[in-house]
């Protein structure tokens, strides 16, 4: 098993081979993945960036793409993308009905457009596959916050790479804090983002990237850090749970067996808080939740776990530590968040087909490759839709999602089965497993028009050809 220590020592020799011990020599030649002293590291937040200029109703942001080097191994570099340097990228916090200007710059030897995944924004703000920012040049983004609070989070759209940069690095967090807070949920040092991921690291420390590679992908990583510790006091803390995988689905439970409390889904708050003892979260999926600690014992530790995880670094992903006794805790989870609109009759129903053509080794939408020339469906703005999405690949078995991109849309049910309470609404992804039919129901109730992506969210999928686009007309 490889230290912290251990690493120092192959740093001070040079080699990597001479100071490794036995059983790393034998993971060397046997196991492509690292062996992680778990626990060792506190969780890193992400820092949250600040302005570089605060107009009236504006706030300017500076993001630049660029290569750089993150701890994800304990006392191992990895070389990864990064926004600013840093891996995942710094959280931007931006306020209902301010809006935020972030430009960005390119400093990477290949292309990258920024998709804000959640954002009513316009289109040509959205990041769309081919409004790319070449090497050596800068585009600003223009995000008007006008949509309800919630966890958004922005990552790479540039078309062919976003699965590889995504992957390398290129996502981070993106929150819209109310503009008058109707509650008082946990709140600020209590509020904790835990963007998830996974990975697939070389003993030489290098992620190692391979598209549809997931089988590798064995190190699951939270805020990019493997198998982290987070010290907690006894009171209520509020979770903004994140899946930044590209791949991977996450089903999480809390070792001590306490529940979460859901109150946000995709798109900001939902309805009403709903209690859970398990959460299952697709690629790109998000769930606010709040957890309790104060009944759990000073000392104890509990674990984030992912029931799914193959390994114990894919297993046991992040540990509380409960420590310095109870705390006096203001925050409270209120009967109701916040209402969902009122569903309108949709006056147009469309099918969307997931298909995998196995002879090409393409992934299809409606029988089609994504040609960015193309527009799919043309939708008339403020109508509501009605789509039935089918996942046609039930001879591999293969799970696709689909994301709208500017929406917030309704989940109505699953082959017949409505959806959950907090599946419903605010969603902007939706899983749809080998074999059914999710339906739900869009309103393009956005001011804005033009042409904006749909896809699968297993950016895998998605880079290769399984997207597609809407053209909203006034
Ligand atoms: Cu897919």
């Amino acid at each position: 098993m490889i230290n912290r220590r251990n690493a120092l020592t192959l740093g001070a020799v040079g080699g990597v081979g001479l100071a490794l011990p036995t059983e790393s020599l034998m993971d060397f030649a046997f196991g492509p993945s690292w062996t992680v002293e778990p626990f060792t590291r506190a969780l890193p937040i992400p820092q949250v960036l600040r302005p570089s200029a605060t107009r009236i109703d504006t706030d300017v942001y500076r993001l630049t793409v660029g290569e750089g080097t993150a701890e994800i191994v304990p006392g191992v570099r990895t070389n990864v993308l990064t926004y600013n340097g840093q891996f995942p990228g710094p959280t931007i916090l931006a306020r209902q009905g301010r809006t935020a200007k972030v430009v960005v710059t390119n400093t990477l030897a290949s292309a990258t457009a920024v998709h804000l995944h959640g954002g009513n924004v316009p289109a040509d703000s959205d990041g769309h596959p081919m409004h790319v920012i070449e090497p050596g040049r800068s585009r600003t983004y223009t995000y008007p916050n006008i949509q309800r609070a919630g966890t958004l989070w922005y990552h790479d759209h540039a078309h062919h790479l976003e699965a590889e940069q995504v992957y390398r690095g290129l996502s981070g967090l993106y929150l819209i804090e109310d503009a008058r807070p109707t509650h008082r949920l946990p709140s600020g040092a209590h509020d904790i983002p835990l963007l998830l991921r996974d990975a697939d690291i070389s003993r030489d420390g290098e992620l190692q990237w391979a598209v549809f590679g997931q089988a590798n992908r064995s190190l699951v990583l939270v805020n990019g850090a493997a198998q982290p510790r987070l010290a907690v006091r006894r009171r209520r803390y509020r979770l903004r749970l994140v899946n930044g995988a590209n791949e991977r689905t996450f089903r999480l439970k809390l070792s001590n067996g306490a529940e979460f409390v859901q109150v946000g889904s995709d798109g900001g708050l939902l309805p009403r808080p709903v209690r859970r003892s398990e959460i299952t979260l697709w690629p790109a999926e998000r769930a606010d939740v709040v957890v309790e600690f104060s009944g759990a014992a000073d000392g104890s530790q509990i674990f984030l776990e992912n029931i799914d995880g193959e390994s114990d670094a894919s297993r046991r992903i992040l540990r509380f530590d409960v420590a310095g006794g109870p705390e006096s805790d203001g925050s409270s989870v209120p009967a109701t968040l916040a209402p969902a609109p009122i569903p309108k009759p949709p006056t147009v129903t469309r099918k969307v087909e997931l298909s995998f053509d196995a002879l090409a080794g393409t992934f299809l939408i409606n029988g089609k490759a994504y040609d960015p020339e193309r527009v799919d469906f043309t939708v008339k703005r403020g109508t509501t839709e009605l789509w039935e999405i089918t996942n046609l690949d039930t001879q591999f078995e293969i799970p696709h999602s689909l994301h709208l991109h500017l929406i917030q849309f309704r989940v109505l049910d699953r082959d017949g089965i409505p959806a959950a309470e907090w599946e419903a609404y605010p969603k902007d992804t939706v899983a749809v497993p080998p074999g059914t039919t999710v339906r739900i129901l869009a309103t393009f109730d956005s001011p804005y028009t033009g042409i904006y992506p749909f896809h699968c969210h297993f950016i895998d999928h998605s880079s290769t050809a399984m997207m597609a686009q809407i053209k909203i007309e006034p």
